[in-house]
């Protein structure tokens, strides 16, 4: 049996089985990388709301673990050495669990850098970007008078999709397998067009080859669990 007391944030958060990856998230477009990763790979796990209805990311508890004050973070019994490792940054988190499982990276170090160079693609580009389209066409920047900022975010959404497009031109997935890479972007992409309405916006039917990834992600069960994990309250 572990032993997770030393980490604040299960004080808040106590851990029923602390022999299980320990989850704290919600079910947004970063949450569900981590949720859907681990439908994925199978490995059991303890998922704890973080409400951000009563700002739990800001709570000291939360904050010992991630500085940083933003879902996802993990909380890992069995960690390198055996040790506990607790993580934060939904990329870093990925890698973490594709490394230890030998899931979902390519084992072959050229690969697995290509890997990692799109998986950094989404956190770097799409992720903000993307996120910014939604502030500013659905949250509190849809009420500015200035919508230069707006059609920024845009105009780079769109470019964004443009690379992703062509890199998935004659491919099913954005690596030769299904990767980390598909389940960092995926969530984003799926928001950008539901809960973000921008699908006219950035003109999505316009590509293709990312409307047939997507739906070829969104059909995989694991992704259709993940997606749901932790719920909303
Ligand atoms: N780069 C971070 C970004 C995490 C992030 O922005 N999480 C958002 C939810 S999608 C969050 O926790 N927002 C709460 C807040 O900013 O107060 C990661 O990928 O883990």
């Amino acid at each position: 049996m572990s032993d997770l007391s030393a980490f604040p944030i299960t004080r808040r958060w106590p851990a029923r089985h602390s022999d299980r990856l320990q989850l704290y998230s919600l079910n947004t477009p970063n949450g569900v990388k981590v949720s859907i990763m681990l439908e994925e790979i199978g490995l059991p796990y303890e998922a704890h709301l973080v409400d951000f209805g009563k700002d739990d990311q800001k709570r000291p508890e939360f904050l010992s673990l991630n500085p940083n004050g933003k879902i996802p973070a993990i909380l890992d019994p069995d960690g390198p050495g055996g040790k506990p490792l607790a993580l934060f940054e939904s990329g870093a988190i990925l890698l973490y669990l594709a490394v230890k499982t030998g899931k979902l990276v390519p084992a072959d170090p050229a690969r697995r850098y290509e890997t990692i160079q799109w998986l950094m693609f989404q956190m770097g580009g799409i992720g903000p970007m993307f996120g910014q389209v939604g502030f500013f066409n659905k949250f509190a920047g849809r009420d500015y008078e200035d919508k230069r900022p707006l059609q920024r975010y845009v105009a780079e959404a769109k470019r964004l999709l443009g690379v992703l497009d062509g890199r998935l031109d004659g491919r099913d997935w954005i690596m030769d397998d299904y990767s980390i890479a598909d389940i960092a972007t995926l969530g984003w992409v799926r928001n950008l067009i539901t809960f973000y309405e921008a699908r006219e916006l950035v003109g999505f039917d316009s590509f293709n080859n990312v409307a047939v990834w997507l739906d070829r992600g969104l059909a995989r069960p694991a992704v259709q669990r993940g997606l749901e994990i932790p719920s909303r309250p």
